[in-house]
């Protein structure tokens, strides 16, 4: 296939910021939602260091309790909301599920332009809630907190987040449309690219999901200002009502953030070890699985919150099922590794470091699914480790893994490999000098979202701070070396990696209508024994 300069793809197609900012094409949109994306974590990881800033002395000298209230909870909601939950369907969904199978579009292009724009107003509304005044209540908006205490913003906040919800929830029909609807001739349902899976699995968690997190917050928002009764009992409402339905979203949106991150996982380590990846069918229904029990796990969430000790230990029970699925797949893609032609390049560097990382979130997970565990460590450090483990570790490790595998294709250019390995290596030691220490700092009983703490726990917390900003660092380089390959970077060439799936067989960057002549498939996903042998390539600038 040909990438050859000169050559029409979607990039150069057409010119200007109108052609962007009213394009329909499934790729330019992906690149959209990566720009806004982007924005967005910066912004987020800004709050991230002035937190660990504030905590590497015990007195709180830095803000008043007040403004690190506003910071923690902006934080958090700016990486949830807008940035992990988007992140891989938006951005790599976006561009690659299409190609994958072997289709000109998503099913609705309007619509998905449509999204990118929900998304970015909800964003900036947010954004703006936070210039004018901020929200202190916790990304997690509990009442009777949120309703009837908390200062500032809340309603311009819980409607930028609202905003943001229909752009998931389109996101996830257009792409349950189009994996039904457009494939290619010969791809059936068992041929599809596990990364395919992964998404449709992740887009019924958002169609499902989102509406009901959505009217939930629009309830606080409502409930603040005509007192309507629904989380006040002074009117006849039930504060526990709302957690109830907040982590009836929330947990599920838990795998809305890792979920897509497993998918990237499957397509880069059989990519990098030239194998049919192991257990393709489980790994494809463990998707589908978690996408189903998610939704029955909430409760773990609230084991402290006075539901009875029958529902505490029903959701503890389901919670452990939960993790098989997880477990399933570490175990099959470390039996994929196992006897494959290794090559640790960049993306495959990502991909070992998720699955150390993962690993060390999910056992925790399963720790902290256990009644007992749980009732000790509630609301400490232990739980700020675990999720950030499983979201900061796992699902932008895939994301960075990903990012780097498809870079090539989505911009014609290769990075500098050195730097990216790098890179790699400092956002791993970064990260594990990070969080690790909050374990033992939850363990010791620091609790969460304060900004003094006893003395004593300066030891981990100076680690903890250090770590990020190694981790900063880390984040940086691959700003610097992923926009330097825009201008310098050679062109990449339609199958850098040798890599088996669609997406390999265009050019690099794909024509606009992502194929010269339509695909047909006719074998499975990840046929490598039946291909050459891998070629070794050099990348550089
Ligand atoms: C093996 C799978 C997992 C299990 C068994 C598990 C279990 C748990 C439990 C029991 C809690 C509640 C702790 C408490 O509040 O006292 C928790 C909290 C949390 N988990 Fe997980 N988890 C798993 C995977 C994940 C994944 C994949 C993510 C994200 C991608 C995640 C993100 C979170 C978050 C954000 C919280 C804290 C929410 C908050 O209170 O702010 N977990 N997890
Ligand atoms: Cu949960």
């Amino acid at each position: 296939m040909s990438g050859d300069p000169g050559e029409t793809n979607y990039l150069n197609a057409s010119h200007g910021i109108g052609s962007w900012l009213l394009t329909r094409d499934h790729k330019r949109i992906g690149i959209l939602y990566l720009l806004g994306i982007s924005v967005f974590f910066v912004l987020g990881g800004l709050m991230a260091v002035l937190i660990r800033a504030e905590l590497a002395t015990p007195q709180g000298d830095l803000f008043s309790s007040d403004v690190y209230n506003r910071l923690f909870t902006m934080h958090g909601i700016l990486m949830i909301f807008f940035f992990l939950i988007p992140s891989i369907p938006a951005v790599l969904g976006n561009f690659l599920l299409p190609i994958m199978i072997g289709a000109k579009d998503l099913a609705f292009p309007r619509i998905n332009l449509l999204s990118w724009y929900l998304y970015m107003i909800g964003g900036v509304m947010t954004f703006v809630s936070l210039l004018t005044g901020g929200i202190d209540t916790g990304w997690t908006f509990y009442t009777p907190m949120s309703t009837n205490f908390a200062q500032g913003q809340v309603i311009v906040t819980a409607v930028g987040i609202f905003i943001a919800g229909f752009s998931s929830i389109l996101t996830g029909l257009n792409f349950i449309v189009t994996i039904h609807r457009m494939r290619a001739p010969g791809l059936t349902w068992f041929r599809l690219p596990l990364f395919v899976w992964a998404h449709y699995a992740t887009s019924i968690i958002q169609i499902l999901g989102t509406p009901v997190v959505a009217i939930a917050i629009l309830l606080v928002g409502a409930e603040r200002l005509f007192h309507i009764g629904v989380f006040d009992p002074k009117y006849g409402g039930d504060p526990l009502l709302f957690q109830h339905l907040f982590w009836f979203y929330s947990h599920p949106a838990v795998y809305i953030m890792i979920l897509p991150s497993m998918g990237v996982m499957s397509e880069l380590v059989t990519a990098f070890s030239r194998k049919r990846v192991f257990g393709y069918h489980f790994i494809a229904f463990s998707s589908l699985f978690i996408a189903v029990i998610g939704f029955l796990v909430w409760g773990h969430h609230m084991y402290i919150s006075g539901q009875s000790v029958v529902a505490g230990a029903i959701f503890s029970f389901l919670t452990m099922l939960v993790a098989i699925p997880s477990a399933v797949k570490v175990f099959n893609w470390t039996a994929t590794l196992y006897k494959g032609s290794i090559s640790l390049q960049t993306p495959m560097l990502y991909a070992l470091g998720f699955i150390g990382v993962f690993l060390i979130g999910g056992l925790t997970g399963v720790m902290l699914g256990t009644l007992g565990i749980d009732i000790h460590v509630h609301d400490t450090y232990f739980i700020v480790a675990h999720f950030h483990y499983v979201m900061v570790g796992s699902a932008i490790m895939g994301y960075l893994g990903g990012l780097h595998f498809w870079w090539p294709k989505i911009t014609g250019r290769m990075y500098n490999e050195f730097w990216s390995k790098i890179s790699a290596l400092v956002i791993f030691i970064g990260f594990n000098t990070t969080f690790f220490p909050q374990f033992i700092l939850g363990y010791l009983g620091m609790p969460r979202r304060y900004h003094m703490y006893p003395a004593e726990f300066q030891t981990w917390n100076v680690l903890s701070s250090a770590g990020a900003t190694i981790l900063g660092f880390g984040y940086l380089l691959p700003v610097i070396y992923l926009l330097w390959s825009l201008k310098f970077g050679a062109k990449a060439p339609a199958n850098p990696w040798g890599a088996k799936g669609l997406e390999w067989e265009t050019s690099s960057p794909p024509p606009v209508l992502n194929f010269d002549t339509p695909p047909v498939v006719t074998e499975e996903a990840y046929a490598y024994e039946t291909s050459t042998p891998a070629k070794e390539v050099t990348v550089g600038v």
